[in-house]
């Protein structure tokens, strides 16, 4: 586990312990946030964020939107990655360098040299919104770590184990932190609680949450 105090490229951020495996760099992207909130725009003029259905038939609370060679979809027919934004028919917008670079990084930072992420998911949370427990295991390598940045409005993460009954830690995620999930955390169960209501000065009333992967 990694605790130390850390300088990133400008000298911003600290890392704190979680768990195994699991590494926050508290405010690591905190300068970028701006270029990525651009970027974040870009990619919904091509791609817009939805609400997708789960196999259940249940609407997801957090509207979702994919950039890279693979996107994350569920609809009836289940849980997948696929290069097709279903809702448009077109690719989904290419990964902007920034994100790329930012989520390798991070990824180096924790100890996982080499990342290149083909899959960047947009997750956007507004007041009332929340994302059970669950795991993430469409990717077709747990080898490689998942990076997750936290843009806008704090929540409080849900970080589990390996069963869904293993009781949650909770943990604070804000503007600017990004979180590396690899080893033996990357299949432990995890969520977010219900946003509250607030004001960010770059989100307004949002929380938006940029999940890396090495999905194909
Ligand atoms: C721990 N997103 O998109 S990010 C997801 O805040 C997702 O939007 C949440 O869970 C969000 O799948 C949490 C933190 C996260 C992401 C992936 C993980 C934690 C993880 C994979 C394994 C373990
Ligand atoms: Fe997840």
């Amino acid at each position: 586990m990694m605790n130390d105090l850390f300088d990133s490229v400008d000298g911003e951020g600290w890392s704190e312990p979680v768990g195994d495996g699991v590494v926050v760099l508290r405010r690591f992207a905190s300068s970028a946030s701006p270029a990525l909130m651009a970027a974040v725009a870009d990619i919904a003029a091509q791609a817009p964020f939805r609400h997708m259905v789960t196999p259940g038939g249940h609407s997801m609370s957090a509207a979702m939107t994919c950039a890279g060679s693979l996107g994350w979809v569920t609809d009836a027919r289940g849980y997948r990655y696929q290069s097709c934004d279903p809702q448009t028919g077109r690719a989904w917008p290419a990964m902007p360098p920034k994100f790329f670079a930012l989520a390798q990084q991070a990824a180096e930072r924790a100890g996982f040299p080499g990342f290149e992420p083909d899959a960047c998911l947009v997750n956007r949370y507004r007041p009332g919104a929340k994302m059970g427990l669950h795991q993430d295991k469409d990717e077709r390598d747990f080898s490689q770590p998942i990076v997750s940045v936290s843009l806008g409005l704090p929540i409080v993460f849900q970080f589990g184990g390996l069963r869904r009954s293993d009781r949650p830690q909770r943990v604070i995620l804000e503007h600017g932190d990004v979180v590396v999930w690899g080893g033996v955390a990357r299949l432990n169960y995890h969520g977010v609680l219900t946003l509250k209501a607030g004001h960010h000065p770059l989100t307004d009333e949002f929380r938006y949450n940029l999940t890396f992967r090495k999905a194909g």
